[in-house]
């Protein structure tokens, strides 16, 4: 009982947090002892909530800490899933809003259109491959809701991996007209450069991480549906922005996509 009770009072926290735009103490400075498995439950309640009160919907699943610079970046050593629902989707054409987030950053993503479903234990890069309808260049805007930017990774599940928005690109491609394991990536701000990266960061291939986000799902039962959208994950460290800014990602063969800030 008690556990229960705790883990809406960590629900109500996290949501109040991201709606009243205030960043808090992580979690396990109150729980220390918080698994992983209640993290994801946690994040799961965070969605109900979410879905009840915002009139959104969940349209997909964000992967994290798929790469190495992102691993090192956050100190952790293992992927992440949360979820994307639809009042996080933002367009290229519409600026951001800095004042509706705590401290955001933004990362570039392959996002992965399913035109099938895609669940079970013995998914392979292959049916990954053949259920993906589209691919498409992304930008994920991350606002971890926790003071500083700092979590465990049960923190960071708990708060729906950092998701705060995410925009896709306009030019779709299917995943057979290319080499998605090589995609190489230049990231800008105000026309400088600030990082570069490649899929090839991606747990090696953006779809051996989606094989092991189908795999986390099946084991609490769940997998991806025809239509959802995924992020594959970040490509290279995130950078913050300012109002003013405009960010873009620009991938080699999959174009770009343009993030700007007021
Ligand atoms: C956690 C979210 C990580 C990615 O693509 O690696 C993530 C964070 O860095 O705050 O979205
Ligand atoms: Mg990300």
């Amino acid at each position: 009982m008690t556990v229960q009770i705790n883990q809406q009072k960590m629900v109500d926290y996290l949501y109040e947090a991201e709606r009243d735009v205030k960043e808090v103490i992580k979690l396990t400075d109150d729980y220390p002892q918080l698994t992983i498995q209640e993290a994801y439950r946690i994040q799961d309640a965070l969605l109900a909530r979410k879905l009840e009160e915002n009139g959104t919907k969940q349209v997909g699943v964000k992967l994290g800490l798929t790469s190495k610079a992102k691993q090192q970046m956050m100190g952790v050593n293992e992927a992440i899933y949360g979820y994307l629902h639809s009042d996080m989707l933002a367009l290229e054409w519409e600026a951001i809003e800095f004042s509706q987030l705590i401290h955001p950053k933004v990362e570039p993503e392959i996002a992965f259109f399913l035109g099938e479903d895609l669940v079970g234990e013995a998914v392979t890069e292959a049916d990954v491959v053949k259920a993906t309808k589209y691919v498409a260049p992304a930008l994920e805007v991350i606002d971890s809701r926790y003071k500083d930017f700092r979590f465990t990774l049960a923190d960071v599940i708990a708060d729906n991996c950092s998701s705060a928005k995410f925009i896709v690109g306009s030019k779709w491609v299917s995943p057979h007209m290319l080499d998605l394991g090589q995609i190489g990536m230049v990231l800008s701000k105000n026309s400088a450069v600030e990082q570069t990266g490649s899929s090839a960061a991606v747990l090696g291939h953006p779809a051996t991480a989606i094989v092991w986000a189908v795999k986390e799902l099946a084991k609490v039962g769940k997998g991806f549906k025809k239509g959802d959208i995924i992020l594959s994950g970040a490509m290279s460290e995130a950078i913050s922005f300012q109002p003013g800014d405009t960010v873009v990602a620009d991938f080699d063969v999959l174009g770009s996509v343009t993030l700007s800030c007021n």
